[in-house]
């Protein structure tokens, strides 16, 4: 006889399968826990890498992936500065909708809400190890740092099982490296004082002692030297913690390397945080004249190198085949950010645009379009696509590939166009840098009328500023040099219209704008 418990626990194991089948019919294409790996790069261009066209600097690692994977010709920044786009990046949420999503110094507390869902969390909660290393500068601690204690929250508190990161910038201080919230190698007889207002008594600065320092300022890094480099922020002790500039990409890549090897037997995911071509550019002596374009040229050289030993490593680990990698970079390139380091003078044949107009700061097009690449070997099929697509998206495409679901309103999920078997991307997409934004539908771009400089004076890019309104179709003229607003009002219209409907109820400017 059957009894009553052998019928219910029937009935609950065929709910069980039926719920498991349907999760396998929806991501049947793929294998549902791939390796992930995010390589970011910070302030690459549009025309900084040879596969997008540029003939004074070869990536034949990045062009590997190009040419092996998707290749993207109009994937964007979520803006056109790093923390607003990392923040964008990690959560799937526009940066303009947080107002701390601002280039932070280097004490600036955690951005991400510890409750937020961000790509870590969200993989986390699928069994994947979860891992940081690079750049972080999305914040650290609530408010006053200890650096001489656990920091925290951070990285571990958002989601990443592992951290090695720097906090902020190359340029910034603190100018050590924290391993899960630890400075590494900090010598508790040495501790390390951080302070951005005021400087420590009788220390050097950039300032006063030019004599003691090897590259020179521009523009602000003027505060406190480390390895003859005038920073950004004030630091006194932590000697043997300092990291070496000109060894940081090897460190970064043994790091990266190390977490692959060591998390190869589960799913992982590895946000792979490179520094380059952000300044200060300190290729190491290996690379030092790999370009006739000076440091900028070298480390873009140095940063393509890690990537062909970081592939290798998957390679040799026998997991490439298993692993999802998308590439791209956080903002637009610029030239000279606040050093004399030759970027300017030696730029030559190079177009760190490809052909855009703009750069870092800019609402234009070369302050957002940035190389954007997915590579799967043996599960992508090579192909260069036109779609449009936003770093915003990872996240919900992510969660598309291995089966979770989450409520975005922001983020949207083009897994299908991020492996190329789809090349309808979105269609309409908020654009930011600083605390502008434009609004780009289809080929359309419209920058609302803002009253700021014209030109970032220092960095000599045109940040896209106009009373006017401007419009262009990027799909007859991507280098906006013409203004349609004044010939098509019909498409005007149409773009404030939707534009407001967007970003209106956050900006009293916005809402505001009128039709014409
Ligand atoms: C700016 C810095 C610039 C760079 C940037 C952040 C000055 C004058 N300029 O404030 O050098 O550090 O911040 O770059 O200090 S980003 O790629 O991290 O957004
Ligand atoms: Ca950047």
């Amino acid at each position: 006889m059957i009894s009553y418990q052998t019928i219910l626990s029937f009935l609950i194991l065929s709910v069980l399968l039926i719920s498991c089948n349907s999760k396998e019919e929806q991501t049947s294409t793929y294998s549902t826990q791939p390796n992930i790996v995010i390589i970011y790069l910070d302030d690459l261009g549009y025309g900084d890498v040879s596969a997008y066209g540029a003939t004074e600097i070869q990536t034949p690692n990045i062009d590997r992936l190009a040419s092996e994977g998707v290749m993207f010709t109009d994937g964007h920044a979520s803006s056109a500065t790093c923390t607003p786009s990392r923040y964008a990046l990690l959560t799937g949420v526009y940066p303009w909708r947080n107002k701390d999503a601002k280039i932070l110094p280097g004490t600036a507390p955690l951005i991400i809400d510890t409750a937020q869902i961000t790509i870590p969390k969200m993989l986390k909660e699928q069994g994947y190890y979860t891992g940081v290393v690079g750049k972080w500068h999305l914040g650290l601690g609530t408010g006053h740092v200890n650096w001489n204690e656990h920091v925290s929250p951070g990285p571990n508190e958002i989601g990443f099982d592992y951290s090695y990161i720097m906090a902020a910038t190359q340029d910034r201080v603190p100018t050590v490296y924290l391993e899960n919230g630890l400075v590494d190698g900090l010598d508790p007889n040495d501790p390390i004082e951080i302070d951005y207002q005021k400087n420590f008594e009788g220390e050097p600065t950039g300032l006063d002692n030019p004599e003691l320092t090897t590259m020179e300022w521009h523009h602000g890094h003027n505060n406190s030297i480390v390895n003859g480099i005038p920073r950004i922020g004030f630091m006194k002790g932590a000697e043997k913690a300092k990291w070496s500039d000109i060894n940081m990409a090897d460190h970064f890549l043994e790091k990266a390397q190390n977490y692959v090897k060591q998390h190869k037997n589960e799913p992982f995911f590895l946000y792979y945080a490179l520094q380059q071509p952000h300044v200060p550019r300190t290729p190491n002596p290996r690379f030092v004249g790999k370009t006739d374009l000076g440091p900028r040229g070298d480390v873009i050289v140095e940063a393509d190198w890690c990537i062909g030993e970081f592939m290798k490593t998957l390679e040799e680990e026998g997991i490439l085949e298993n692993t999802l990698i998308i590439f791209s970079s956080d903002n637009g390139p610029v030239l000279n950010d606040g050093y004399y380091d030759d970027a300017v003078e030696r730029i030559g044949d190079h177009d760190q645009n490809g052909g855009l107009r703009g750069g870092k700061y800019s609402l234009f097009e070369a302050g957002t379009r940035v190389p954007f690449i997915t590579y799967w070997k043996g599960k992508i099929e090579p192909i260069k696509s036109d779609a449009l697509v936003c770093q915003l998206d990872i996240l919900a495409s992510l969660a598309k590939l291995t089966g979770v679901e989450v409520s975005s309103t922001d983020s949207q999920d083009l897994l299908d166009v991020l492996t190329g078997t789809s090349t309808k991307g979105r269609e309409e997409l908020v654009l930011e840098a600083s605390t502008r934004t434009a609004f780009r539908k289809e080929n359309w771009l419209m920058i609302p009328p803002y009253n700021g400089p014209a030109v970032a004076a220092h960095v000599n890019i045109e940040l896209g500023n106009s009373p006017e309104l401007q419009l262009y179709d990027l799909s007859s003229d991507l280098g906006q040099q013409k203004n349609l607003a004044k010939d098509n009002p019909e498409k005007l219209n149409e773009m404030i219209r939707d534009y407001k409907e967007i970003v209106g109820a956050q900006n009293l400017e916005v809402e505001e704008l009128e039709l014409k």
